[in-house]
């Protein structure tokens, strides 16, 4: 990308503007919130990489221990046939790549939880393919939730939406987490679903925060949205008030099969830069690296790590895809230093 060096020298003013801001912040309580506009973000974007650098790294260390990563492991406790049509999605039944599978047992859920924490995993995160859950489904996911708790790790779910019942439920089994994503901003979001709309995932949100539960949002890069589109995602998600705790940032997995397999490839540097704009816009979050490790070299998660990512989806697979091995994630956080959150003997 080539820039006129005074519309780099005004972003860079601009930024530290924003930096000021941000500072003043601090000394707010949480719920109180800067307002991003999209220009405001999309101008982080354009900054000379170096800088962009320099601000979010300035951020992150301002709020965490910038060696320390959050490691949360996940599990598919419900495979496939999934009503909804997202287009990045192996689970959908209207472009099924993934077989349909019956829910997990519940002690099948338990050996994987209790096998996360031995690795080290401070969270366990359940996943369905569900448009939203039924009945039969919650009971059999809030004795999950207990028995999970009951180990001693922290917990996330991401079951699809939610009404104000299966919220309540879920905060008073031990839920701490529940994720679900916006996925990208409010104009592009029809090219990627149709079966459901940008408010009924905001709705769900809410009712997860009037429960008491700790919001996971984010969303997937490089689905074919455009540089407005990417900041208009970062923008809803910092915008809301509060804005998540934890905020994946996942980069599309391309799967045969979906109709996003032959999206263009994204440029690794710009999904660094959508982790620095996700950094200095919602300091306070668990920022998460999350899907497209396994195609990622070391150095572009190093420059992640860098750019203020603090969080990982940490096993060999998932949910239908794959994920880096436990023992080349552990190489890699012993070459750059990291060691989990919480953990500095690891
Ligand atoms: N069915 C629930 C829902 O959609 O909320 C929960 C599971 S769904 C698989 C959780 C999230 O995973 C999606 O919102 C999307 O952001 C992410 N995801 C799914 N497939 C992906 C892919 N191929 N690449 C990157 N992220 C993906
Ligand atoms: C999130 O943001 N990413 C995770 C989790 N939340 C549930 C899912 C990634 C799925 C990647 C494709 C797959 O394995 O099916
Ligand atoms: Fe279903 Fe979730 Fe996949 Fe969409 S992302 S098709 S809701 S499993």
């Amino acid at each position: 990308m080539l820039f006129r060096v005074e519309d780099t020298l005004s972003f860079i003013l601009r930024a530290y503007t924003f930096m000021q801001n941000q500072t003043a912040k601090l000394a707010e309580p949480q719920t109180s919130q800067t307002h991003w506009t999209v220009e405001q973000i999309e101008a982080l974007f354009r900054l000379p990489f170096s800088d962009l650098m320099y601000l979010a790294q300035q951020v992150h260390r301002e709020h965490f221990d910038p060696n320390a990563v959050q490691l949360s492991t996940l599990l598919s406790i419900k495979t496939g046939g999934c009503s909804e049509d997202c287009g990045y999605c192996t689970q959908s039944s209207f472009h099924s790549s993934v077989e349909n599978k019956k829910m997990l047992e519940l002690d099948e859920v338990v050996k994987a939880a209790k096998a996360a924490k031995e690795a080290g995993a401070g969270r366990f995160c359940m996943g369905a393919a569900w448009r939203e859950p039924s009945k039969e489904d919650m009971s059999a996911v809030l004795e999950m939730v207990r028995e999970v708790r009951a180990l001693g790790m922290e917990t996330c779910a991401t079951l699809g939406m939610l009404n104000d019942e299966q919220t309540e439920q879920l905060k008073d089994a031990g839920l701490d987490y529940y994720n679900h994503n916006l996925d990208t901003s409010p104009e592009f979001y029809g090219n990627i679903i149709t079966t459901r709309d940008y408010q009924d995932r905001i709705a769900t949100l809410e009712r997860v925060r009037k429960a008491g539960m700790s919001i996971c949002s984010g969303g997937i890069i490089g689905m074919g949205e455009n540089l407005t589109q990417r900041a208009g995602l970062i923008a809803q998600l910092a915008n809301m008030d509060p804005y998540p705790e934890s905020v994946p940032i996942n980069n599309l997995v391309k799967v045969e099969g979906t109709p996003l397999a032959d999206a263009e490839d994204l440029d690794p540097l710009d999904f660094v830069r959508t982790i620095a704009a996700a950094r200095i816009t919602m300091p306070k979050a668990y920022v998460r690296l999350s899907a497209g490790r396994g195609e990622m070299s070391d150095a572009v998660q190093a420059l992640c790590f860098l750019a203020g990512a603090n969080s990982i989806f940490y096993g060999d697979q998932l949910l239908t895809t794959g994920n880096p091995e436990v023992d080349r994630d552990r190489a890699l956080m012993g070459k750059l230093g990291m060691y989990p959150l919480a953990d500095k003997n690891y």
